[in-house]
């Protein structure tokens, strides 16, 4: 049995040599990684479980919800509420902030995420994933309100995502690097099997949806446009195109090989100044972009610095590679 160790030992590992993560983080991690097993067991077994297709529901959003969308926010809310870790959590399937019910007891953290994120794709069984920020509870704060929640992403204690895919892979950072956890479906374990993750400083690959193209402001057209033209235009190489609908599985894409992905502005919604949301979208990826080296910007700002007005804003959205997403920073100068 190769010497791979589990999620919760090496959250104790970097206790020990002196990480800011205490038994309540090291808890609360440990239900959300059994919140992503259960998800897992879900969209493994796909049509084998009474789990696909619409729940005929829609969301704050204003998207129709999955069945799975709906079972995922359950999964996430029953594992991790009774543990006394949260004061209260947020999810993109919930209108309003959850508060922890009164037979529970409270803990010292807040949580955002969402718990499926690019459910577009289950029913035609492209990869999925569940995304998730913790910060602290404000001091003295044991009945956090709305107000209590909008707390700008550079306060998160630790940010991760689990992507459902051929292997289901926890990736995460408490502000000390990056690294995932590949879920052993024999022990029904996250073992730890990527150490210090880190992007590289180029890439030759951007992840947008083209179809989108006419609504983008000028930097994000020429930005485009260049990659497109390869070494036919002002750039010295060619480039290459993903776009999965995932972005759990274009940050893991990147994180492993480089890359940009853009959510950019766009006009097609004057409601929406992008696509992506700040809150448990935008803000836990950026902060593990910026821990693995890349950037993650507006693209006249760091998203981790947007001050939150509302718990399911909206965000414009570029990161990854930290040469190309400055370079687009750039532009927009
Ligand atoms: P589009 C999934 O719905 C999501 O929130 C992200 O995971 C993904 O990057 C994006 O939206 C896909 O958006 O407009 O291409 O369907």
């Amino acid at each position: 049995m190769e010497n791979t160790i589990t999620l919760k030992q090496h959250l104790i590992a970097e206790q020990r040599a002196g990480q800011a993560i205490d038994a309540h983080l090291i808890d609360l991690l440990d239900d959300v990684g059994s919140a992503c097993k259960e998800i897992h067991d879900a969209t493994s077994h796909g049509a084998l479980y009474d789990v696909l297709g619409s729940a005929d529901v829609e969301n704050v959003q204003g998207e129709v919800q999955k069945k799975l969308d709906v079972m995922s926010n359950e999964m996430f809310i029953r594992r991790t509420e009774a543990s006394g870790n949260l004061a209260g959590m947020a999810s993109e399937e919930e209108d309003d902030v959850y508060s922890i019910p009164s037979e529970h007891p409270r803990g010292p953290y807040l949580m955002y995420f969402d718990p499926l994120d690019g459910s577009s794709n289950i029913d035609v069984n492209i990869t999925v994933g569940s995304i998730f920020s913790i910060v602290k509870c404000p001091e003295g704060v044991t009945d956090p309100k709305l107000k209590d929640y909008l707390i700008p992403g550079t306060e998160q204690v630790c940010a991760g995502f689990t992507l459902y895919g051929p292997s289901t892979l926890m990736i995460l950072t408490t502000g000390n690097g990056v690294v995932g956890f590949t879920l052993d479906p024999g022990t029904g374990e996250f073992k730890l099997t990527h150490e210090n993750i880190t992007i590289p400083d180029d890439t030759s690959e951007f992840a947008v949806n083209m179809s989108n193209q006419r609504f983008w402001e000028a930097p994000v057209q020429k930005y485009v446009q260049e990659c497109m033209d390869g070494v036919t235009g002002e750039r010295d190489k060619n480039f290459n195109m993903r776009w999965v609908a995932s972005m759990v599985g274009e940050v893991f894409r990147i994180l492993t090989r480089g890359g940009i992905f853009l959510y950019p502005f766009d006009t097609k919604d004057a409601a929406k100044p992008g696509k992506l949301r700040l809150m448990y979208e935008a803000n836990p990826m950026s902060f593990i972009v910026e821990q693995a080296g890349g950037v993650s910007s507006t693209g006249r700002g760091r998203i981790m610095e947007v001050t939150p007005d509302a718990i399911h804003q909206r965000v414009p959205v570029i990161l990854g590679s930290k040469n190309e997403v400055n370079r687009l920073i750039s532009y927009h100068k």
